[in-house]
């Protein structure tokens, strides 16, 4: 059947006229690739269907939160199950404490958690709790990180910041922005030189500790230790964003892949299986600070909201079953592994940064190491690449500065298939 979007084409005509570009969250408009966003119909498992009946191999996985594919029948009978109970109560509910209590079982520096309604609350608040926690105002953060679109955290953002080019966004305020310190990611001196000149001014440091949203960069040995060393040292707490890698990495997230302990945690996407979450989380004597027990304002119409608990206990608990981390890593070494011999055999020059099951395939002949590095990668052949993978059936996220993500879902024939389909792409380009 000839690839068509006619009918998403149609959709999109629409949607411009009622929401800015078409869409809810700009890395969905496929501005920085083909141009039509397809509009997707119905998902399951490894496979998103679009309207005009195309069908791809999905690795967005709705950018990172689906880790057993869409519409796992478990998730889905949990929020069906709390649907028909009520669908927020405005009041507590046990699913909270429930949820609290897996996540506090698997990230040993979590005692306390506040759930949220997205990765931008909890990056937000915990950044407003660690300001308060050290009665200090300037916070370190590194270019090409993104946590989410709170105003102070908006200067030389990765994601979509970076993606339409604007990194750092109008409409803030310089004075939100003074206070926020930038270093580069895995430069250790750049971190440094911020302290020596603000020290003890500085609240913390926020960081993705493997970065997805420049692409995939990891941290290089010692970079993550030595921020731990130097906020120990100075008072000022060590803030993870493990939105993305919280629970993907490992059962306890990349603090427990790399052994680095922050003071707070900021969670999302998988812990809420699909439905809108975010959490932050530390020792009780940090969290003891937030509203109502302590004086640091904090709230949420749904944060804590029954079906998002329901969904992301289900999906965790799944995710606790033997092997399943096992049986992510072989697939994405399988699938990496076979990326990299089809760029070798291509001579593209293009390279892949990967960490359990997520990777970037990057236009740019040396793997990123940071956001400069990252920038670098040729982003016309990323969107060339993107749209022969979709006319394919195989749908990467669209943009360069962005991770792919392997799922529970994907099975071999998956990868072979998607393999097969980027060796195509890239001989055309
Ligand atoms: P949300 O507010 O989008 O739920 O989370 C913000 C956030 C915070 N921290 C990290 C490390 C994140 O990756 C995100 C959001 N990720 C992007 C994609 N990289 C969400 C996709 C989008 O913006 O539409």
């Amino acid at each position: 059947m000839k690839f068509k979007l006619t009918k998403s084409k149609r959709l999109y005509k629409a949607a411009q006229r009622l929401m800015p570009g078409g869409v809810n969250s700009p890395v969905r408009s496929f501005n920085a690739v083909s141009g039509t966003p397809v509009f997707i119909s119905r998902a399951k498992g490894a496979y998103i269907y679009d309207e005009d009946g195309n069908k791809y191999i999905d690795y967005m996985s709705s950018w990172g939160p689906l880790i057993h594919g869409h519409a796992d029948p478990d998730v889905v009978r949990a929020v069906k199950s709390a649907a028909s109970r009520g669908t927020s109560y405005g009041a507590p509910c046990s699913d909270e404490i429930s949820l609290a209590r897996f996540i506090a079982a698997s990230f040993k520096s979590i005692d306390m958690i506040r759930m949220t309604s997205s990765g931008t609350e909890a990056t937000m608040s915990a950044v407003r709790l660690a300001r308060a926690h050290t009665s200090r105002d300037y916070i370190v953060k590194f270019e090409g990180c993104y946590h989410g679109h709170a105003d102070y955290l908006l200067v030389k953002a990765g994601s979509g910041a970076t993606t339409f080019g604007s990194p750092s966004s109008p409409g803030v305020p310089k004075s939100f922005t003074d206070k926020t310190l930038l270093a580069k990611y895995n430069d250790v001196s750049s971190v440094q030189k911020l302290y020596k000149k603000y020290g003890g001014k500085i609240a913390a440091i926020i960081l993705e500790p493997v970065a997805g949203n420049m692409g995939v960069v990891t941290p290089e040995a010692g970079f993550l230790e030595a921020l731990r060393k130097i906020t120990k040292k100075s008072g000022s707490l060590l803030i993870f964003d493990e939105v993305i890698t919280g629970f993907r990495l490992s059962p306890g997230g990349a603090q427990s892949k790399y052994g680095v302990t922050p003071d707070i945690t900021c969670l999302g996407k998988i812990i809420g299986g699909g439905l809108p979450v975010g959490a932050f989380g530390g020792s009780r004597k940090i969290m003891g600070l937030v509203a109502p027990e302590g004086p640091v304002y904090q709230a949420g119409t749904l944060s804590g909201n029954p079906l998002a608990m329901a969904a992301g206990l289900a999906s965790l608990t799944k995710l606790k079953q033997r092997g399943n981390y096992k049986k992510l890593r072989e697939h994405t070494s399988a699938l990496v592994n076979g990326l990299s011999d089809v760029i070798k055999k291509t001579g593209v020059k293009a390279s892949v940064n990967s960490v359990e099951s997520m990777f970037t395939l990057f236009f740019n002949d040396v793997p990123p190491t940071d956001y400069e590095s990252a920038l670098r990668s040729n982003t016309k052949k990323y969107s060339k690449f993107f749209d022969n993978l979709l006319k394919a059936g195989i749908m990467f996220p669209p943009s360069q500065f962005e991770a792919v993500f392997v799922s529970l879902a994907h099975t071999e024939k998956d990868i072979n298939k998607t393999i097969e389909a980027v060796y195509k792409s890239l001989k055309t380009i």
